[in-house]
C-alpha cells in the first residue's frame, strides 16, 4: 500500500505533459491531500476479494437509447472472419458514420447520453463524482467537468475521431488533468491516487508500470470501457485514409502500451446493460455501433493487434 506522504510528495513533480493546465492542476491539489486519504483509509477498509466489482454507474435506460434500433444483419458479412479480415470487415461496416461535429457531441453526451438518470447530472468515469444540473457542454464545464478523450486528441483523436461518441466520456477536469495524454495501464509503482467517490476499494492511479512506462489506470468497473473504446478507435481509424478521418497524424504510441492490458481489462470489466444502451444511443445519434460491445468474443477472434507485441 502506497502512503499518503508519498502519494502527495510525488505531486508537485508528477510529469504533466500534453493537453492539460499544469497550474490549474497545481492549484486543485490543496484539497486533495484529504480526499486522497479518505480514498486509502476506505480502499485499506474493503479491500477483499468480495469487492471485485462496483455497482458505481446506474443501469437506468437513456433516452437517446430508447430512440436506437439494432438493425438485424448488422455483423452478417463478419461471421465466418477472423483475424485481419475480420478487422477489416468491421472498419467497412462502422466505417463513415455520421459525424456530429464536436460542439453538438460534447452537448448530446452530457444533456443526454450520459444523463443516465434523467436527472441532468452525469458521472465522472475516473472517480464516480456526480455534476448536477448538467445540461449541456457549457453547464458541465461550469461544474467542473470537461470530456475525456480515451484515444488522445494529441495522439490522432482530431477531426471527426474527436467527435466520436464511442470513446467520449464526462469526467471530472481535475482527473482528465491528470490522465493528461497518458495510456493505460497497470499501475505498479503509484505517483498519484484519484478519490474514490464511489467506494469501490479502488481508485485510478497514475504511476509506472511493470515495464516502467508511466500509465494511467482507471478503477476496475470502466476499464473494460476504456479497452473496448481503443479496440474500437484502433479499428475505425488505425486504418482508415487520413482524408476521412481528418486531423494530422494518427499515432499508435499510446496503444502499442495499451496492448498489455486490452484483453485482460476488456476480461475483467465485461459488457453491462449501461454499456449495451450507450452502444444504442450512439447508434441512434451516429449511425454505427462498438463491434467489442454487440460481441464480445470478437476481441479473440481479432487475436494479435489486441495483444502485446
Ligand atoms: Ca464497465
Amino acid at each position: 500500500m502506497t502512503t499518503i506522504g508519498a502519494t502527495s510528495g510525488q505531486s508537485s513533480q508528477a510529469p504533466l505533459t500534453g493537453e492539460r493546465q499544469p497550474n490549474a492542476y497545481r492549484s486543485t491539489m490543496s484539497r486533495w491531500p484529504l480526499v486522497l486519504a479518505a480514498a486509502l483509509l476506505t480502499a485499506c477498509q474493503v479491500a477483499g476479494p468480495a469487492l471485485t466489482h462496483s455497482p458505481a454507474r446506474p443501469a437506468v435506460q437513456t433516452q437517446a437509447a430508447k430512440r436506437a434500433v439494432v438493425p438485424a444483419g448488422y455483423y452478417a458479412s463478419v461471421e465466418s472472419l477472423t483475424g485481419d479480415r475480420l478487422l477489416k470487415g468491421l472498419a467497412t461496416i462502422i466505417g463513415k458514420h455520421k459525424d456530429l461535429g464536436y460542439d453538438k457531441a460534447r452537448d448530446v453526451m452530457f444533456a443526454d447520453l450520459d444523463d443516465t438518470t434523467g436527472k441532468d447530472q452525469v458521472q465522472s468515469v475516473y472517480t464516480g463524482a456526480w455534476a448536477t444540473g448538467v445540461t449541456s457542454s457549457l453547464t458541465a464545464y461550469n461544474k467542473g467537468f470537461n470530456t475525456e478523450h480515451t484515444w488522445p486528441q494529441s495522439k490522432g483523436a482530431e477531426g471527426v475521431a474527436k467527435a466520436d461518441l464511442h470513446h467520449l466520456y464526462s469526467v471530472d477536469a481535475k482527473s482528465n488533468g491528470i490522465r493528461s495524454n497518458n495510456p493505460f495501464g497497470n499501475v505498479v509503482t503509484v505517483l498519484m491516487l484519484l478519490p474514490d467517490v464511489t467506494h469501490s476499494g479502488q481508485a485510478s492511479k497514475l504511476g509506472k508500470d511493470a515495464n516502467g512506462t508511466q500509465v494511467f489506470e482507471t478503477p476496475d468497473w470502466h476499464r473494460g470501457d476504456v479497452a473496448r473504446s481503443l479496440m474500437y478507435f484502433f479499428v475505425r481509424y488505425a486504418t482508415a485514409p487520413k482524408e476521412e478521418r481528418g486531423g494530422g497524424p494518427l499515432t499508435l504510441v499510446n496503444f502499442e502500451v495499451e496492448r498489455r492490458i486490452l484483453k485482460a481489462w476488456h476480461d475483467q470489466d465485461p459488457v453491462d446493460a449501461n454499456e449495451r444502451q450507450r452502444n444504442d444511443a450512439i447508434y441512434g445519434l451516429q449511425g454505427n455501433r462498438n463491434p467489442f460491445v454487440d460481441h464480445p468474443e470478437y476481441v479473440d477472434r481479432v487475436g494479435s493487434p489486441f495483444l502485446p507485441h
